[in-house]
């Protein structure tokens, strides 16, 4: 089945309507030169349709995040550490603002990421157990090892967790985003990026063995608990779709539509290892949908929701999936097994409940969520799911993170002018004991811990930044490594046993 979308088919009417009138005509005629303009320069590199090649894709949606000015910057001057050189000396200054205002309108014509596109985007460099099984580096421990990802240059970092140093930098695809997901063994990972690019990565060998383009924008993957099967969550087009983990070959393709045949972007999918199934939200349709495998076909088990959801996570038994309304406003409990919304939690200020963590404190397991419109912290009691405390602080934070074996859980202020500070909690007293500000001026956010709760890593989110390792118990720092914007930090041990501390 091909999915075929209609981008703004509004846009494109007013396009052809505008040819009709005189100065709307010389607009048309600089929108064709433009768009010449943008085949010789650009094309090459960007794709015909701009959906991407080398470079990234340059479609509305996929540079929602960067503003106009940076992307006008870029074509200046190009990007550092990549192959987009700068176009000052070949491009005069009217072209270069056409071209920055023509990457960011929709294309009039229809865009097509279906089965066909997806097959035939996929590269396989090592079809899967024709490398090595032996590391082609020594560490003491394969399970300690951390990958980090630095989205100033798109580049991945392997770290040693036992010494804490580098072992190899490799570059990755345009714009990361979200966990890489570890198979089961700790040995192959899978990244996903924001233009819909999966790569899966040999530790042992260090080689990219295969890659697949699923989405036109991604929203993230998840690996399978047995490792067999990566699944892919969309914004662009309206899909989910199931790859075989070894050779990421495509097995299904799934419009997400309900029962009117309404399409909604999908919020996420994680994977649920005592389930066996895929769980994934709908951001614009008010479902979720439990996903599971059989003769490598998905079948859809729908769970009707009174509100639409955005982010959300799961209590560690995967009874429970704990979302975000998309109002911003409160949260939901709904019931995996019945698919009953069981309670409503009121978490004003946009909880993050993706930064999620859970952990025993008096007998009871709660859960701490940050928020994205409010300095506050939520602490749940995940059995009777009310908010036992809120904690404030010094601004809106992004992630949270602790281990098993830490008394402390780390949050980060995110926003706002204290968005250098990082703040520590006690788990047992619920208070914030210390507020670090590791280098004034620049944003410190995400932590992740070695596999034994003993050395954390925090981020200094710069080009010219850099990881701090802390002693997780005197909370001192001892040492820094210099990066280019280090965003997420991933050990391979706290991600393939669902630590309580770490995302999932
Ligand atoms: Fe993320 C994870 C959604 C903006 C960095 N982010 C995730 C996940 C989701 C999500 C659903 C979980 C995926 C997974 O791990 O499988 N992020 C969103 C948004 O909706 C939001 C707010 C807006 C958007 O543009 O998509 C958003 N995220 C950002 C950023 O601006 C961040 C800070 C920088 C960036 O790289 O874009 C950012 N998101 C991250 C990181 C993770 C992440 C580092 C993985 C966290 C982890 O520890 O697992």
């Amino acid at each position: 089945m091909t999915f075929r979308l209609s981008f703004h088919k509004l846009a494109a009417t007013v396009l052809a309507s505008a040819a009709l009138s005189g100065p709307l005509m010389a607009q048309d005629n600089n929108q064709n030169d433009t768009h010449n303009l943008y085949l010789q320069q650009c094309a090459a590199c960007h794709g015909p349709d701009r959906l991407g090649g080398m470079g990234p894709a340059l479609l509305p949606e996929n540079l929602g995040r960067l503003k106009k000015s940076e992307a006008e910057k870029v074509i200046r001057e190009g990007r550092p550490a990549t192959q987009m050189l700068g176009y000052e000396n070949t491009l005069n200054d009217q072209q270069i603002a056409n071209l920055t205002d023509y990457i960011y309108q929709p294309p009039s014509h229809e865009l097509t990421w279906g089965e066909r596109e997806i097959r035939d985007s996929r590269i396989v460099n090592h079809p899967h157990g024709s490398l090595p099984d032996e590391p082609v580096f020594e560490v003491d421990d394969l399970m300690n090892l951390f990958l980090v990802v630095e989205i100033g240059d798109h580049h991945v970092t392997l770290l040693d967790g036992d010494k804490m140093e580098p072992i190899h930098r490799f570059p990755s695809r345009f714009a990361l985003h979200g966990g890489p997901k570890y198979g089961p063994e700790g040995r192959y990972v899978y990244f996903g990026s924001r233009d819909g690019w999966i790569t899966k990565y040999d530790i042992y060998n260090l080689e990219v063995v295969a890659e697949v383009r699923a989405g036109i924008n991604m929203r993230n993957i998840a690996v399978s608990a047995d490792g067999q099967y990566v699944m892919a969550a969309n914004y662009l087009p309206h899909t989910l779709v199931l790859f075989d983990a070894d050779n990421l070959e495509m097995l299904d393709f799934i419009p997400v539509e309900n029962d009117a045949g309404d399409s909604s972007r999908v919020s996420a999918v994680y994977t649920a290892p005592p389930r066996d199934s895929f769980i994934a939200a709908l951001k614009d349709i008010p479902e979720a949908w439990e996903i599971t495998v059989e003769d490598e076909q998905a079948r859809v088990r729908r769970m009707k929701s009174d509100t639409l959801l955005d982010d959300f996570f799961f209590d560690p038994g995967y009874d429970h999936l704990i979302g975000a309304a998309r109002d911003g406003k409160h949260g939901i409990v709904m019931s995996l097994d019945s698919g009953e919304t069981v309670a409503e939690l009121p978490l004003p200020g946009m909880p993050h409940l993706g930064s999620g963590i859970t952990w025993e404190y008096e007998g009871r397991r709660v859960m701490a969520t940050p928020h994205f419109r409010a300095g506050a912290i939520s602490i749940i009691d995940m059995d009777t799911w009310e908010v036992i405390k809120t904690l404030k602080t010094d601004g809106p934070g992004f992630f949270m993170r602790s281990h098993e074996n830490s008394r402390y859980a780390w949050a980060d202020v995110f926003f706002g002018p204290n968005a250098d500070k990082v703040h520590i909690i006690d788990k047992q007293t619920l208070e914030i004991v210390k507020t670090l500000q590791p280098e004034p001026g620049k944003v410190a956010a995400h932590v992740e811990f070695d596999r034994h709760g003993e050395k954390l890593l925090l981020s200094i989110w710069d080009d010219d930044g850099a990881i701090i390792v802390y002693d997780a118990d005197t909370l001192e720092e001892e040492k820094r490594i210099p990066m280019n914007k280090p965003s997420g930090k991933y050990n391979v041990w706290n991600k393939i046993n669902y630590e309580e501390g770490t995302s999932h």
